[in-house]
């Protein structure tokens, strides 16, 4: 019998001792397995409990936990060197080894460098790096790249800088010399570096402001008194917990009061008084570093641990959030990829749509209801046997997709399918059972192996599957080659990458030995098989649907007292707990419990087991978190491969510190549910924060049913995400925006504001790819001397110039909002009335918000360049340019546009257009080749005084037929420019004087 325990590696079994894993014996029972219970599946499938995990105690949930802060020595520092640019030194274990958590690393080496003005490095690695048995994992720089130093800053330029200390052990203080704060400090903990347990601690300011650190689902500002763990998980978006991403990066927020004297006073956010003026100052902290990691948050400060690597910090200065987020991109991880224009329509998918004919349906009722369209998506159920590059030749033939992709180009729209992470293993002994693309990557060697050297073999949908090995330099030109080879026989537009945690149903590597038992389910019921029918309802629903509520609810319950008990073996009772084996690694079992949320937090659950090896003979435990990563590079790629013109686009579940570069991302599984609605601006501000413009999450949500009045609103506020997608789980009731009447409507009012602003959405993301700005952002991103917005996450800014205030509760006729600025003269105008705001700084206004009408707002100083609303978005881009200009409280305004083809790599004609308002004239200047050909028509000026003698574009009078003045709602409307534009609006350099 082949089992998981066969296959670890003996270094594993010597280091396992400390318990014995009776959960892991489940996988090796295949061969008793008989199908599952109901019948029908004929096929053999993997029992659940082969995916039941050890159940481990977690290390923040044991009281019996040892606190290593408690019994670590700490190091001393010796051996230091200082220069103008930085501080090197060794630090010594200034104790007995503790090894709480690991074995204790005795000889580290410290080093600290200015890399920059504004930016600094703090690494502490170990002196001797003992590559034999991987003791600790150094991060390879080619595929997490360190952040750049300029060699030209010095400590005394330097916006930080950096103090040490030996007493009582080494410690070390980030001070800001501007305000003399420190803004990270070790002092009074210790160091704790093993080679499983990395843990450093710094205090922070009472009632901080810190953001980032994900991916999680949760509230903007970061809880004082959470853990938050970092691994890569497939799992439906639980709140608070690790899910798919991993992003070790946070900002830190802090207000002042200044007096006189220019002293700096820190005031806690909440506390601050509406009436004084404030000033902030901005930092990032980067840690460099991929392992299973947590982060213990509380009201003194942060505790940061980690399962392996070394400490890599990067401090960005700031003092904005915009500078501290441009210089994590520029010097670090890379800035977000340029997306074709196309991507900024409107994204129809579903698990569900069972074959090009429905696909066809659902494209023409957009084009029925005469609902903007772009691109429709196919999930798994395109593929035969669940398989990579291999399409169901009954449900999705090739021959008709041909035919129905040169229908859905020649309309303008995309095609974008799902690809997931597995790559199928077929059954050596069925002859007819041969897939292509699992020969040529086992011919070519580039699959992940066991620690004996023969391939890992785990499953996922199409069964037992073999997973790529980024780390072996053949695997990008493998997988690039199948998405060239598939293209040909599928024109497809874009991917969208899946299960890349790297999910695994099973523990171990449950299919060797195995493969002739082809199973073809999963151990799971799918949603909407017998036992997992969906009759979850948003919140809320039973008070406007009480029959259907009531029925739906009854056969839940019913369902759910019918449901046998499967997966875990273990009772919750007794915990097994790991013990440290000093001097061996234990990779399935670190001596630290992360908090990680799969079964019984053991890591090898529903993922590659850690003890998957790489052919550098990288174990999977050091990269978990990078496989996400490294599949989007591999499919940005390969995409180039497909076409080196094109911008790729690629959307990804799992990402790390820069798959920006690469990819977008979406929200994961979220749930049909209201909450997660809201979830969805702080998960889109946070990936703003970390260099991943690009997201949305599934409007309507996915798992469990949505209803009318959430999918109303909730395509209502996704349509001002840079993501615009509906996607559904498999078998719940069909959300598409023309189900509903009201949702139809709602959906095309919105779609409205996002078609006519598609040039601003574009213009914001070639500024982010060019300087790395953010597109979606927190108020208080936007206005940092006002502490009240330091945790707004209900409300927020597209650009500089766009606020969205959605309602994000059922029933709700109104939502209030605050409207930032007021203070300082800033001006809101409603986007639909085009009216002055009138409200009052720092309380929250009743905006009045009835089912299908989402408050939008633009800010006084702003020029929207637009275009008009159509139903795809090349239908748009030939349209007559308008301009949108709100005045703010000094008569000016100033405004950006970018144009290029939309998909070229390195357009060649690029056009940049500056806009500028004083005095009663608009000026707009123009620089490069892009030959713009469509006129401007219109002009709208919103907070005009007084109604103009004369309207001039270059001196010439605008005929008074097109000119329009509203004393009431002070709009001043300039038509008729087409005749006065004719050979494009911004051909020539213009003024328009009223
Ligand atoms: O385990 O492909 O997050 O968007 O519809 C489920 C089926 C696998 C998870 C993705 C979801 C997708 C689903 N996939």
């Amino acid at each position: 019998m082949v089992g998981v325990k066969n296959l670890l590696s003996g270094a594993w079994l010597l280091a396992y001792g400390a318990f014995s894993r009776s959960a892991s014996t489940a996988s090796g029972s295949h061969s008793a397995a008989s199908p599952t219970s109901s019948g029908k599946y004929t096929q053999f499938t993997i029992p659940a409990s082969a995916e039941a995990g050890a159940q481990l105690i977690a290390n923040i949930d044991d009281p019996e936990a040892v606190d290593a802060q408690s019994v670590c020595p700490g190091y001393k520092a010796s051996n230091v060197k200082e220069s103008a640019r930085g501080v090197t030194a060794t630090l010594t274990l200034a104790g007995k080894p503790c090894n709480v958590y690991g074995t204790d690393v005795d000889s580290l080496d410290f080093s600290i460098e200015y890399l920059a003005n504004d930016r600094l490095s703090v690494q502490i690695v170990p002196t001797y790096l003992d590559s034999s048995n991987y003791s600790w994992f150094m991060l390879d720089e080619h595929v997490v790249p360190r952040s750049i130093s300029d060699r030209q800053a010095s400590k005394q330029d330097s916006d930080l800088e950096i103090a040490w200390s030996n007493e009582p052990s080494f410690y070390f203080k980030v001070t800001r010399k501007a305000t003399g704060d420190a803004i990270f400090d070790t002092t009074d903990s210790v160091l704790v570096f093993e080679n499983q347990f990395v843990e450093f601690v710094t205090s922070l300011p009472k009632d901080y402001n810190l953001y980032g650190i994900g991916e999680h689902i949760q509230q903007l500002r970061l809880l004082n008194n959470l853990t938050l763990t970092l691994y890569a998980s497939d799992i439906s978006d639980p709140i608070d917990d690790n899910v798919y991403g991993s992003h070790p990066f946070y900002l830190d927020t802090r207000y002042y009061e200044v007096n006189d004297k220019g002293h700096h006073t820190l005031v806690a956010s909440d506390k601050a008084a509406q009436s004084k003026d404030y000033v902030s100052f901005s930092h990032g902290v980067f840690s460099r570093n991929a392992h299973g990691q947590e982060v213990v948050m509380n009201p003194e400060g942060l505790k940061w641990r980690s399962l392996g690597g070394s400490i890599d910090l990067t401090f960005y200065s700031g003092p904005s959030q915009a500078g501290v987020t441009k210089n994590y991109q520029l010097s670090t991880i890379g800035l977000p990829a340029l997306q074709q224009y196309f991507t900024f329509g409107f994204h129809q998918c579903r698990w569900g749509y069972n074959n090009w004919t429905e696909l066809e349906e659902v494209v023409s009722n957009f084009e029925k209801f005469e609902i903007p369209l772009e691109t429709i998506w196919s999930d798994i159920d395109y593929m035969h046997g669940y398989r990579d590059f291999d399409n169901d030749q009954h449900r999705y033939p090739y021959s008709d997709g041909e035919k129905f992709l040169d229908k859905l180009h020649s309309s303008g729209r995309h095609y974008i399918p799902i690809i997931d992470a597995a790559i199928y293993i077929p059954n050596p002994k069925n002859a007819s059972d041969t897939y292509d693309t699992y020969t040529r990557g086992h011919q070519e060697d580039v699959f992940l192996k066991n620690p004996d050297g023969s391939e890992y073999i785990g499953a996922v949908w199409p069964g037992y599957t073999v997973f790529p090995d980024w780390h072996n330099p053949k695997t990008g030109d493998f997988w690039a080659n199948e998405i060239v080879i598939w293209h040909k026989k599928v024109a497809i537009d874009g991917i969208w990458i899946d299960m890349n945690e790297v999910s695994s149903f099973c523990t171990g590597s449950c299919g060797s030995g195995n493969l002739r038992m082809n199973p073809t389910h999963p151990a799971f019921a799918l949603p909407g098989e017998p036992g997992n029918v969906i009759y979850d309802y948003p919140e809320g629903f039973e008070l406007s649907n009480k029959t259907e509520a009531a029925s739906a609810s009854a056969a839940s319950f019913s369902q759910a007292a019918t449901a046998t008990t499967g997966g875990s073996t273990s009772s919750s009772t007794s915990y097994l707990r790991t013990t440290p084996t000093p001097g061996v690694r234990n990779i399935n079992y670190p001596p630290y419990v992360i908090n990680h949320d799969q079964d019984g937090h053991d890591l090898s659950s529903h993922a590659v087991s850690p003890n998957a090896t790489h052919s550098d003979g990288v174990q999977e435990y050091d990269v978990h978190n990078l496989f996400g990563h490294q599949i989007l590079n591999a499919t940005y790629h390969a995409l180039l491969k497909v076409d080196e013109k094109k911008r790729p686009f690629v959307i990804g579940r799992s990402t790390f510190a820069g798959s920006g570069k690469w990819a977008g991302h979406w929200g994961g599984d979220n749930a049909s549910r209201w909450a997660y609605m809201f979830f969805s601006i702080p998960q889109a501000l946070s990936f703003s924060l970390f260099g991943i413009p690009m997201f949305g999450v599934d409007a309507c949500g996915f798992n469990g049913n949505t209803d009318e009045e959430l999918c109303n609103r909730w395509m209502q506020l996704s349509a001002f995400f840079p993501f615009y997608r509906n996607h559904n789980t498999l078998s719940a009731i069909s959300q598409e925006p023309y189900i509903w009447e009201s949702v139809t409507a709602a959906t095309k009012s919105a779609m409205k504001i996002r078609y006519a602003i598609l040039p601003y959405f574009y213009t914001l993301f070639h500024e982010a790819h060019t300087t790395g700005s953010t597109v979606m952002r927190a108020l208080a991103w936007e206005f940092p001397t006002d502490p009240s917005l330091a945790a707004v996450d209900t409300q927020f800014l597209l650009g500089p110039s766009i606020m969205v205030v959605p309602v994000l509760a059922p029933h709700a006729t109104s939502v209030r909002g605050v409207f930032p600025g007021l203070k300082h003269g800033e001006v809101w105008y409603d986007w639909y009335t085009q009216t002055a705001v009138d409200a009052k700084p720092g309380v929250n206004t009743t905006i009045p918000a009835p089912l299908g009408h989402i408050p939008v707002f633009v800010r006084g100083g702003s020029v929207v360049p637009m275009q008009e609303p159509a139903l795809t978005t090349k239908e748009a881009r030939g349209t007559p340019w308008s301009l949108l200009v709100a005045l703010g409280g000094s008569g000016t305004a100033t405004g950006q546009l970018y144009l290029d083809d939309g998909e070229s790599n390195a357009p060649d004609d690029t056009l940049d257009v500056t806009f500028s308002v004083k005095e009663s004239s608009l000026s707009a200047r123009a620089k490069g080749s892009w030959e713009e050909l469509n006129p401007l028509a219109t002009v709208t000026v919103l907070g005009v005084s007084t109604r103009p003698d004369a309207v001039k574009l270059n001196g010439i009078p605008v005929p008074a037929s097109g000119v329009q003045y509203n004393a009431t709602s002070r709009v001043l409307s300039v038509g008729g420019l087409q005749k006065l534009t004719r050979k494009g609006a911004f051909s020539a350099d213009w003024a328009l004087k009223w």
